[in-house]
């Protein structure tokens, strides 16, 4: 039997977390024949509640559940951790400055790295979903510099699977039949959907995107800033953020991360640039990538046009403030 793998998700007793939880507890996460003890971090007003998670936790029985700490400690939460999901994070309330949000959350990102460096499992993956998620990851990146750099993502896989979904819902196509989309850059409005290089299986072979769907105006548009502004869509309908998908997302990443891509699939990831595609290094941006033996790499070589060029260095700019911005918190 396979030894239990360590998982911690922080920010546990909040609605990604309550979602996300069951998934990992079931094997969605890491697979249906690995072994988990769940490591949950919240802070101490949401400390009861988190205790309720861990009750539902031990009622639903998981085969697979080998343990669970619950706990408001850092160092407690750290402890071994093999994986780490951050999702916990300050969040934007009303009348707040961008600057007030990211001072909290630059103080939050900077303390949980140092807890990470000093107590988590050597060679610990960590994926950073709470926003502002490329910056956070930055932070966390800076500020646990034994950790490699390439050990630290953030999720922008929730908006790469809003590029399949819609794709196939236009297409009226089966999601698992459509592949290959980009997101470019930051996890936020300014991301670049990208499907230039997408493409679907189709009973005459694998057909690009554009092809199909015979309509530029709507991929170069519409289509575009649906997927950038669905979380707001999504938070107009449910009065409440996407949870579910940002939790199904989440083992998506950890999933093909550590268990690798199919084939001739890649996926988006949000991770430290090392200048590929002339993306300023030392960012955490959004990139194609392709998993193998639990590592991840940069899919190298795709022609970018011009309207593309743009719309990467825009998110990349956006990007480079959020850096400054975050620096400037730091004293
Ligand atoms: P909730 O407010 O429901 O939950 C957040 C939880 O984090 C709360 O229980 C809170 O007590 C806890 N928390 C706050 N500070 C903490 C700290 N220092 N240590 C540990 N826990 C702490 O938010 P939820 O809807 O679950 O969203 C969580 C985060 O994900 C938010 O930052 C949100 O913006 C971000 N999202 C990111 C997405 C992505 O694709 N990258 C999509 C979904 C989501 O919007």
């Amino acid at each position: 039997a396979k030894e239990p793998v360590r998982v911690l998700v922080t920010g546990a007793a909040g609605q990604i977390g309550y979602a996300l939880v069951p998934m990992i507890a079931r094997g969605v996460m890491l697979g249906a024949d690995q072994p988990v003890i769940l490591h949950m971090l919240d802070i101490p007003p949401a400390a009861e509640a988190l205790n309720g998670v861990k009750m539902e936790l031990v009622d639903a029985a998981f085969p697979l559940l080998k343990g669970v700490v619950a706990t408001t400690d850092v160092a407690e939460a750290c402890a071994g951790v093999n994986i780490a999901v951050m999702v916990g994070g300050f969040p934007r309330k009303e009348g707040m400055e961008r600057k007030d949000v990211m001072s909290k959350n630059v103080s939050i990102y900077k303390s949980q790295a140092s807890a990470l460096e000093q107590y988590a499992a050597p060679n610990c993956k960590v994926l950073v979903v709470a926003n502002p998620a490329n910056t956070n990851a930055l932070i966390l990146k800076e500020f646990a510099p034994s950790i490699p750099a390439k050990n630290v993502t953030c999720l922008t896989r929730l908006d790469h699977n809003r590029a399949l979904g819609q794709i196939s819902e236009r297409l009226n196509v089966p999601v698992s039949e459509v592949k290959n989309v980009i997101i470019w850059g930051n996890h936020s409005s300014t991301q670049y959907p990208d499907v230039n290089h997408a493409t679907v299986k189709t009973s005459a072979g694998e057909k690009p995107v554009r092809e199909l769907v015979k309509d530029d105006e709507w991929l170069n548009g519409e289509f575009i800033t649906t997927v950038q502004q669905r979380g707001a869509a999504i938070i107009k309908a449910r009065k409440l953020s996407s949870a579910l998908s940002a939790a199904s997302a989440a083992c998506d990443h950890i999933r093909d991360w550590v268990l690798g891509t199919p084939e001739g699939t890649w996926v988006s990831m949000g991770v430290y640039s090392d200048g590929s595609y002339n993306v300023p290094a030392g960012l955490i941006y959004s990139f194609p990538v392709t998993c193998k033996n639990g590592e991840w790499t940069v899919v190298q070589g795709l022609p970018i046009d011009e309207f593309s060029r743009k719309k990467m260095d825009s998110t990349a700019e956006e990007l480079s403030e959020e850096k400054a911005l975050a620096y400037s918190c730091l004293t």
